[in-house]
């Protein structure tokens, strides 16, 4: 391949959208902490989202940060070792010590059926993760959190914009949930609904980015108003800070690009799919290969297309890294290692424990995959890999 090919590359609104976008900017010299494009960025968003606030952040990191930090948490939380380096570091910055539960071996969430033999009484907190847009089983979890009074924060950075149906949530949750008048006349509930809070990450990489960027969702109002103090450093006035916070705020250029991208997410999505259906034409049903399982009543974004290569396959992962580097072509081994085995966790964790993530992997590889990424490019990409099977 002449050209390289990267695991993923960012959808570019028109250049000529971003300049009228940001003209204003200039004349107004208005930059940042919370602007009008931050306002109008943030009630789109609620919209889009289907939710009842959301609070824009620098990125997806500090959402979470602030929002554990907000929840005021103490003690152990429970969470997965399959995630980006994030959701464990943001636990730990909060003082909080993460205990890692496995991950189901089918879409690699949380395993659900693990989680209470985890629960002590210094536990005061979940934080699963919709890893690469799967849904967690949000039934199951809102029934363990409610029996053992935890409060649950979702990392939903894979996840921005996924709905799910109305007949597959809980009658009990629903009831529990403020639900917008839009969710309900579309019987679809939007997966920023779930849990105490839930976190999306707008990073450059992300199905919808604001170069950098990121929120928080939540319905309790209280949250926000914390959320909107502590990200401004816990100002309340000029000569009254209650509050060590931090600086998380989104700037006018981020909320700029993100009024952008808003305009053709719903097309975004749609290539996405065309894309990953054409590897799985091609790598559906083929032995020793895994693929995600499309989950019922989930309206996915199609984030990510990870393939799990088993022991019984031809190839193992690393040989299928190195033969696609070869031709110019760069996967990524998200998510290896686990945060569990992390060099800066040395010695804390065993991810022995955690016996399915780590087996995940160790066996898996995200292929490259973006709106853009031609068709041509998958097609070889699965030749490849299936060469000589
Ligand atoms: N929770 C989860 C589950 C997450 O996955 C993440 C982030 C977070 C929390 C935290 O959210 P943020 O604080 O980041 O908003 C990338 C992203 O930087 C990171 O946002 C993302 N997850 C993670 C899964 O992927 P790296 O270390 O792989 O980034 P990098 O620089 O190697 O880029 C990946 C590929 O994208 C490269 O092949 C090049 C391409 N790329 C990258 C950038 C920055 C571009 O084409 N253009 C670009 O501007 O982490």
């Amino acid at each position: 391949m002449k050209e390289k090919i990267l695991v993923t590359r960012p959808s570019m609104p028109p250049l000529d959208d971003y300049i009228a976008m940001i003209g204003p900017l200039w004349e107004s010299a208005w930059l940042t902490n919370m602007g009008k494009m931050h306002e109008e960025f943030q009630r789109q968003l609620e919209d889009y989202l289907v939710v009842p606030e959301v609070s824009l952040m620098v990125n997806g990191h500090m959402s979470l940060e602030m929002t554990l930090q907000v929840l005021q948490l103490e003690g152990e939380v429970i969470t997965t070792p399959y995630t980006f380096a994030s959701t464990t570091h943001a636990i730990v910055r909060n003082g909080l010590t993460p205990v890692f539960c496995d991950v189901n071996p089918d879409n690699y969430t949380i395993d659900v059926t693990k989680i209470e033999e985890l629960i002590t009484e210094k536990t005061s907190a979940i934080v699963p993760v919709h890893i690469y847009g799967q849904l967690c089983d949000v039934n199951a979890i809102y029934e363990i959190a409610k029996k053992h009074n935890l409060k649950v924060v979702y990392d939903a950075c894979h996840a921005f914009g996924e709905r799910i149906d109305h007949s597959m949530i809980c009658g009990e949750m629903v009831e529990t949930l403020p639900l917008r008048r839009e969710d309900v006349g579309e019987n679809t509930i939007g997966v920023g609904n779930f849990g105490d809070a839930s976190i999306f990450s707008f990073h450059a990489t992300k199905v919808f980015h604001t170069l950098e960027g990121g929120a928080a969702t939540f319905s309790d109002h209280r949250i926000g108003e914390r959320l909107y103090r502590l990200k401004n450093f816990g100002i309340m006035s000029e000569i009254d800070v209650d509050g060590v916070g931090a600086n998380a705020k989104m700037n006018e250029f981020q909320a700029a690009m993100g009024l952008c991208n808003l305009k053709y997410i719903d097309a975004e999505i749609g290539k996405r799919k065309q894309r990953i259906d054409r590897y799985r034409e091609q790598l559906e049903h083929v032995k020793g290969l895994q693929l995600l399982p499309v989950q019922k009543g989930v309206h996915s974004n199609y984030a990510y297309f990870p393939v799990v290569f088993h022991e019984d396959f031809s190839k193992s992962r690393d040989e299928v890294y190195q033969l696609l580097r070869q031709e110019n072509i760069f996967t990524r081994k998200y998510f290896y290692p686990l945060t569990s085995a992390f060099r800066c966790y040395n010695g804390l964790y065993d991810p022995a424990d955690t016996p399915v993530a780590r087996y995940v992997s160790e066996h898996v590889l995200v292929l490259p995959l973006y709106a853009d990424l031609s068709l041509d490019v998958i097609d070889q990409i699965c030749h490849i890999i299936l060469e000589n099977n």
